[in-house]
């Protein structure tokens, strides 16, 4: 060992996206698949997964396909395979938690609070097709609905399933909601905090709004948690992972937050930005992990 272990978390392909935005973002299962095994093989001890419509690439909740994703990556190779239960746009809380019930991960995404999330400043390509330029203006009006009702219901369905949330955090009061569920009696410890920061409608992707709210995190949990920092957009997905693994934390990276391996050139994989991520974790002293010795960090069983 050079340091305490890190943990790369991939995030493959999204919700909160469009295909058109680059023909980098996996779409049919395949493609999905495919993509999360070379991220796993590039480093990545996480797999984080939506799934889309393969015709169209239209963010989906559709369990066939989860169940296809799953069991493809799975049988490929040994990473955490964590699928989403955030949805997309029109989604509803029951369609969005399916997926842990029905297929239950040892891992999924629980988001912790309701807000605006607009992808309307995305860049309207002329290659999008109708829907996809619709879908962004769309989200001028979109809620990302996570209300107390959802969070109780969500807490007991994930309990029932046996699967761990990783609770995604966007803004300081999201922290708060959290603990208000600890003192309910809702959240096994240690939690797992993912803090997604560079969503238009929450937290910026800065450095210090990072500080800010992990520095919220300890005063409202103590030592009692894990965690990882997740930014949206370049450079903020590098910045945020360089000030992680400077923390202490893990990481996230991937096509669903950000597009740009570098200022100048969009991103060709999914792996290419788990590689970048991966060599600033020697630098700062921080050792790799994956399969059991990852599923041990974060207080899982071992893989079946
Ligand atoms: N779309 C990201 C900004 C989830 O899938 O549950 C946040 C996310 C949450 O990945
Ligand atoms: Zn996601």
């Amino acid at each position: 060992m050079t340091g305490a272990p890190v943990l790369c978390s991939c995030a493959i392909t999204g919700g909160m996206s469009v295909p058109g935005q680059s023909p980098a973002i996996p779409v049919t299962p395949e493609e999905i698949i495919e993509s999360a095994v070379a991220a796993h093989e590039a480093g990545a001890a996480i797999v984080h997964v939506h799934v889309r419509e393969p015709e169209t690439g239209r963010p989906s909740a559709d369990l066939g396909l989860f169940k296809e994703v799953l069991a493809g990556i799975g049988e490929r190779c040994g990473a955490i395979v964590q699928p989403t239960t955030g949805g997309g746009v029109g989604m509803t809380i029951e369609d969005r938690a399916r997926v842990v019930t029905e297929c239950r991960p040892e891992m999924a995404t629980f988001n912790c609070g309701s807000f605006n999330f607009g992808i309307f400043e995305v860049r309207h390509r002329p290659e999008m097709a109708e829907w996809e330029t619709e879908y962004l203006e769309s989200t001028r009006e979109f809620i990302f609905r996570n209300t107390f009702a959802d969070l109780y219901r969500l807490s007991e369905l994930f309990r029932e399933a046996g699967a761990k949330p990783e609770y995604e955090v966007y803004d300081v009061g999201h922290l708060y909601n959290l603990r208000h569920l600890l003192d309910q009696g809702l959240v096994d410890t240690p939690a797992h905090i993912q803090f997604v920061l560079g969503v238009l409608g929450a937290n910026a992707a800065t450095l210090g709004q990072l500080l800010h709210m992990h520095q919220t995190a300890v005063t409202l949990f103590g030592d009692d948690f894990t965690w990882s920092a997740a930014g949206v957009g370049y450079p903020g997905q590098f910045h945020l992972a360089a000030t992680s693994l400077m923390l202490g934390g893990h990481i996230r990276v991937g096509l669903e937050d950000n597009l740009r391996v570098t200022g100048g050139h969009r991103a060709e994989s999914n792996g290419e930005l788990v590689e970048k991520a991966m060599t600033l974790a020697p630098l700062l002293d921080r050792e790799p992990v994956v399969g059991d010795d990852a599923r041990r960090a974060l207080g899982l069983g071992s893989a079946q």
